[in-house]
C-alpha cells in the first residue's frame, strides 16, 4: 500500500531542495512569493537561474543514470545553422546567420532515455511543468510531444563546445548534471528575437566570437536555469579539463501536442534518426 501511494507521487517532491525552492504549492506562503521573484526575473531579464535546485542525493543520482545511459549514444557530428532551419533567404550571402556550425555531442536524445528514468520522471512531473509554465506566465504550457526534442542528455567531452543556436520550442529548461572543470559556460542572449524581428547587433556579434554582451552565470551541478530558447540565441563555451559536462535539456512549447518536421529531426540528431524515419516511411509504404 505505502509503495501504491509512492508510485502515485510526483518525483519533483523526492527530487527537488523544497525548502529552498518551494514549487510544490505556489499559490500560499512561501511558495507564492518564491514564484513571484522567479516571475519578476524572468520580466526583467529572461531568465530565472535555481542554484541547487537539486537535492545533493537526487542530483548524484541523476547524473549517475545519465553516465550510464550516455554509453549508449553516439557522437553527434552534425552541422547547423542558428535557426536549425530554413534560413531567411533575404540575408545577404556572406551574412554570418548563414553560417553552418558543427556540433559535436554526445547526446541522448528523448526516445534514448527510459520512462523508468528518474530523469524521465523528473521531466514528466507536473509539479515541474506547472512552476514552469507559471514562470513563464503562460496560460498553458505543454511539455514537447516529439519522440526525439522533448528531453535530451546531452554530454559536451573537454574541447567542444554548444554551437549557438535557437531551439525549436519556446521555452526551454537546462539542468546541468556534472559541471565542466572549467569552461562549459551556459552562454546566451536572452529574448535576442521575437516572432517579428531579431536583435542582429547582437547576434552578429555572439557569432563574431564577442560574448562581451552576452550572458552567463556561474552554474554548478544541479542548476536549473529556465529560460526562452527558441528566442534566445545560446550556446555553451568550450569544455575544459578531464571529463564531460553533462546537461538535461528539457523543452516545453504553448501548443500541445508540438512535434518537429524530419528534416529538421534528421538535422539535428544525423544518421541514428534518419535510419529510423526512413525505415518507418518504407514500412508505411508497403
Ligand atoms: O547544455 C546546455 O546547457 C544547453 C544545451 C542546449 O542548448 C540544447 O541542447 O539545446
Ligand atoms: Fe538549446
Amino acid at each position: 500500500m505505502a509503495d501504491a501511494i509512492r508510485s502515485n507521487q510526483d518525483v519533483a517532491l523526492d527530487l527537488i531542495d523544497l525548502d529552498r525552492y518551494p514549487i510544490a504549492d505556489l499559490d500560499n506562503g512561501r511558495g507564492a512569493e518564491f514564484l513571484m521573484e522567479c516571475q519578476n526575473c524572468m520580466d526583467a531579464n529572461g531568465w530565472c537561474n535555481l542554484d541547487g535546485f537539486l537535492k545533493p542525493n537526487a542530483l548524484d543520482a541523476l547524473n549517475a543514470e545519465a553516465n550510464e545511459l550516455l554509453p549508449t549514444a553516439e557522437v553527434l557530428h552534425v552541422k547547423r545553422n542558428i535557426y536549425q532551419g530554413a534560413i531567411d533567404p533575404s540575408l545577404p550571402k556572406d551574412d554570418p546567420r548563414r553560417m553552418e556550425i558543427a556540433h559535436i555531442a554526445v547526446q541522448l536524445a528523448d526516445d534514448q532515455i527510459s520512462a523508468k528514468t528518474r530523469l524521465k520522471q523528473l521531466y514528466h512531473s507536473d509539479i515541474v511543468t506547472e512552476f514552469v509554465r507559471r514562470v513563464q506566465r503562460k496560460r498553458q504550457l505543454y511539455r514537447c510531444a516529439d519522440e526525439f526534442q522533448a528531453l535530451n542528455v546531452v554530454a559536451l567531452h573537454p574541447d567542444s563546445w554548444h554551437a549557438w543556436h535557437y531551439d525549436t520550442t519556446e521555452c526551454t529548461v537546462t539542468l546541468l548534471l556534472q559541471a565542466a572543470v572549467r569552461g562549459g559556460e551556459f552562454t546566451f542572449l536572452p529574448n535576442s528575437r521575437t516572432d517579428e524581428t531579431e536583435d542582429h547587433e547582437a547576434v552578429d556579434r555572439l557569432l563574431s566570437g564577442d560574448l562581451s554582451h552576452a550572458r552567463t552565470f556561474s552554474r554548478g551541478a544541479g542548476t536549473f536555469t529556465l529560460f526562452r530558447g527558441g528566442y534566445s540565441l545560446h550556446g555553451v563555451t568550450k569544455v575544459e579539463g578531464s571529463h564531460p559536462r553533462i546537461s538535461a535539456i528539457m523543452t516545453y512549447d504553448e501548443m500541445p501536442g508540438r512535434v518537429i518536421g524530419d528534416e529538421i529531426n534528421i538535422r539535428i540528431y544525423g544518421k541514428r534518426v534518419e535510419q529510423i524515419l526512413a525505415a518507418r516511411r518504407a514500412k508505411a509504404d508497403k
